[in-house]
């Protein structure tokens, strides 16, 4: 039988990250799981029992991760396969009625974090020579909205460090993907970002709006894909959404 990989999953306590998780324990993944929730970790880890290692770890804390990877069992830490899910938005204000510690908070977490644990964990990859790294975009990084502001702006940076990191990895076997998913329902995000469950609710009122287990089933094809194939991105919305709406002021 074919060595079982190893998957690393941020974000893994809920939405994508636990879909994600839960798709790559029963394709055959051993999955570290991380995430800031020990209590969701550990009932993951029981249900896909022996399958997933949980680790606590907050993606806002560069040096946690460092600890973290440096601290992983001997049998845990050739990583194949990295899912960068962790990430949030905050808030839908329209610039300057924003916050500016949601702004820094949204960049730590999404694009230093995310930075920082693929640097750390592409180093593995390349002294292996195989390896696949997938990050979780969105729409939100190539069309703006009102409000988008920096959540928008950090997915685009995410969009962009992907292909040049794909670009950097030019000439070995690692792969690079980067998934940008539209509107999603059944996960935390709209709760997180407006802090209100009436108004989460809302967003998706009307809508049959793409799921969780819609990426992870994505996830799973791009990974199972002969080795020679990389996707480099891949932009996914519901039926019910279009990328239309380039706004004009008039008076
Ligand atoms: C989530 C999709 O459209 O709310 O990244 O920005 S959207």
């Amino acid at each position: 039988m074919a060595e079982q990989k190893i998957a690393l999953v941020t974000g893994a306590s809920a939405g994508f990250g636990r879909a994600i998780t839960r798709r790559l324990a029963h394709d055959g993944y051993k999955v570290i799981a991380t995430a800031r929730r020990q209590d969701k970790l550990e009932q993951l880890a029981q249900e896909l029992s022996g399958n997933v290692y949980p680790v606590v770890m907050d993606m806002a804390d560069s040096k946690e991760i460092e600890k973290t990877l440096q601290n992983l069992p001997a049998e845990w830490q050739e990583i194949d396969v990295l899912v960068n899910n962790a990430g949030l938005a905050l808030g839908v204000d329209p610039i300057p009625n924003i916050s500016l510690s949601d702004w820094d908070q949204m960049i730590q977490t999404n694009v230093i974090g995310l930075i920082h644990l693929t640097q750390l964990t592409i180093s593995g990859m390349l002294k292996r020579e195989k390896g696949h790294v997938l990050s979780l975009g969105s729409i939100a990084g190539t069309y703006p909205y009102p409000g988008g502001n920096v959540y928008g702006a950090t997915k685009a940076f995410i969009a962009q460090f992907m292909l040049n990191l794909k670009t950097d990895l030019l000439g070995t076997s690692i792969r690079v993907t980067n998934i940008e998913p539209g509107l999603c329902g059944g996960t935390e995000f709209s709760e997180v970002r407006l802090q209100d469950p009436q108004k989460a609710k809302a967003v998706y009122d009307g809508t049959t709006p793409l799921t969780a287990e819609d990426i992870a089933e994505t996830v799973s094809w791009i990974v199972g894909l002969p080795s020679h194939v990389n996707i480099n991105r891949i932009e996914m919305m519901p039926v019910c959404q279009a990328p239309a709406g380039v706004a004009v002021a008039r008076k």
